[in-house]
């Protein structure tokens, strides 16, 4: 039955803001019910809203006053009633666990035996030498996680998926210390040993390194030469060719690896020590690097390009990021001139600026003390904008019209991260609330009514693109589908959907339709990061 009470499917911790959204017309009167039918809330839903991204009318219920764990469903006379959802202190803690668990069910280069990795278990895949592009030149680049529903591995995303992983194991090392490796028992936590999540993470910064050339500078990707059919990773035996390298993959490396020092340290010196000079050479390179006019796929190349066309916030970041793990005032000196002309903004793979934001407000080394409030400033005002359009949308996200783009449910968890980041600088809760809301969102109280994260929830995305979930006939859990997409740009959702439809709505739960449902390791990352900070408060 077509839903119009929309609810967040994998449930609300006790103590959480908790908000429901009405498809209706008129003013509504709402019940919380249990499994059995006891009533145990009563509301009535506030001001109507007039939704243009959905193309419809709101009405918006609160039942915050409800805490008691339990399951329960929401019902209003003339709706049809919602999804049956939880209250309990560790809804998300399975929902962590399958999120995270997808990196390794990516990765390249590996078996991933049965015991782990169950229908989804295949043979090391990608394991040939590769060519680098143009020269008669060989090299190894096995590992790494495939960065999507295709199988290309490509620097500038997979940099940004290890900054948040690890910024969310920084934000919530509880929750994160509860990831285990799929196949692995919960129990094996021992303190000296490397944790299940950094082990993830080190997988793919293995693979990074491998492709950091001698001078310092980063091939853009690993890929074959095109996209290949529906297939098993081990079965694509084309060849392999690395991409020239790109300022954004330099940029975004030497960022990314000084990052990671502080956390392997402990674990591993030599590794840490490692990627300090792997650091610290990629930003030599990347200085004498000309700022350039994006990466282009050179002729006979046509997978997945990320050519994001300004690399000055990548330069931001790494600035800020080896100041922050290094001190030396070089590294203060490029990012203060950058940050004097404009300070950037963002956590998406095109727009790095708050990584290099966070990286100066916590260094321990001396700072420009006006430069750091001006940051911390314009992070407020950042979250204010996001929280008045959040307010006035029906669904309580701050997605704008025009945001509904290719991998928007990326833009509405980096939307939450945004907002999380007013919580953390002011206190004030509603910029909490409002980050949990872009989780809610995620999570089904969504226009479509869908969880957007494959396997989890009452009513997920099932056909995902995805080439071994498509292989095999089942999604693989633990997947952020790409979300809603204003201006299709694939030809099952153009076949589908008519010109004319509302943004929001702009999903086609269906394996062809690559830019409204694929799925991709930095749009999951953003919903592991954003996961993670809610859950702490
Ligand atoms: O940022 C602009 C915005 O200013 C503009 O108003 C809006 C209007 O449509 O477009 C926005 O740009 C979009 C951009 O993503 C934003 O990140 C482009 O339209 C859109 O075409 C572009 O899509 C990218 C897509 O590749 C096509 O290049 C996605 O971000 C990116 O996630 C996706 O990445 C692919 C890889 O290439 C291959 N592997 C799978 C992966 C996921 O689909
Ligand atoms: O599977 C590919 C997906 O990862 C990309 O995001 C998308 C756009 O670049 O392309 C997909 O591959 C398609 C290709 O572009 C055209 N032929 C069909 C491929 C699979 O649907
Ligand atoms: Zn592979």
């Amino acid at each position: 039955m077509y839903k119009s009470i929309f609810v967040d499917q994998c449930g609300y911790l006790p103590e959480m803001t908790k908000r429901v959204t009405f498809r209706s017309d008129n003013p509504v009167a709402f019940d919380v019910i249990t499994s059995d039918g006891h009533r145990v809330f009563h509301g009535t839903a506030s001001a109507r809203i007039e939704n243009l991204c959905a193309g419809e009318t709101d009405y918006v219920g609160d039942f915050s006053a409800l805490t008691a764990p339990g399951r329960y469903r929401i019902v209003s006379d003339s709706l049809s009633e919602s999804d049956t959802f939880e209250i309990a202190g560790d809804v998300y803690e399975d929902v962590f666990q399958k999120a995270f668990a997808f990196f390794y069910l990516q990765r390249c280069g590996c078996d991933l035996p049965t015991s782990a990795a169950g229908i989804y278990a295949h043979r090391a895949c990608h394991t040939k030498q590769a060519f680098v592009y143009g020269t008669s030149e060989k090299l190894d680049v096995t590992g790494g996680w495939h960065d999507a529903g295709d199988y290309g591995r490509y620097i500038v995303p997979g940099a940004m998926a290890v900054a948040q992983l690890l910024y969310a194991y920084e934000t919530n090392p509880s929750l994160a210390s509860l990831y285990h490796k799929p196949g692995d028992s919960t129990d094996t936590a021992d303190s000296a040993s490397l944790p299940s999540c950094l082990e993830e993470i080190k997988y793919e910064l293995d693979w990074m390194l491998k492709l950091q050339r001698e001078d310092g500078s980063l091939y853009h990707k690993s890929s074959c030469y095109r996209f290949c059919s529906t297939i098993m990773p081990d079965a694509e035996q084309d060849d392999i060719v690395v991409s020239p390298v790109s300022a954004t993959a330099t940029a975004d490396f030497a960022a990314v690896a000084a990052l990671s020092i502080r956390f392997y340290k402990k674990y591993d010196p030599i590794y840490a020590d490692r990627l300090a000079d792997a650091a610290r050479k990629a930003y030599e390179a990347l200085r004498i690097m000309e700022p350039f006019q994006g990466f282009k796929n050179p002729p006979g190349i046509s997978t997945g390009g990320y050519g994001d066309p300004h690399d000055t916030d990548e330069r931001y970041w790494a600035a800020a990021e080896l100041y922050k793990a290094f001190g030396d005032t070089k590294y203060r000196e490029d990012f203060e001139l950058f940050a004097k002309q404009q300070i950037y903004h963002g956590y998406g793979w095109g727009n790095m600026g708050t990584y290099g934001n966070r990286a100066y407000l916590t260094t321990e080394y001396s700072t420009d003390i006006d430069l750091k409030n001006k940051i911390i400033e314009e992070m407020i005002t950042l979250a204010e904008e996001k929280l008045r359009i959040a307010e006035q949308d029906g669904y309580g996200t701050c997605l704008k019209a025009e945001q509904y783009h290719w991998g928007s449910n990326m833009v509405a968890a980096n939307n939450g991260l945004h907002l999380y980041d007013g919580y953390c600088l002011t206190g004030r809760r509603e910029f909490l609330n409002a980050a949990a809301d872009q989780l809610h969102y995620l999570l089904g109280r969504n226009p479509m009514g869908l969880c957007y994260l494959t396997g989890c929830g009452t009513d997920a995305i099932k056909h995902p693109h995805h080439r071994p979930s498509i292989f095999l006939g089942k999604a693989m859990p633990g997947m952020l589908s790409g979300g809603p997409c204003g201006r299709r740009a694939d030809p099952t959702s153009k076949g589908v959907l008519p010109e004319e439809f509302p943004p929001a709505k702009a999903l086609v739960d269906m394996s062809g339709s690559y830019s409204t449902n694929e799925v991709a390791i930095y749009w999951n990352s953003a919903f592991v990061q954003l996961l993670a900070s809610v859950v702490r408060g």
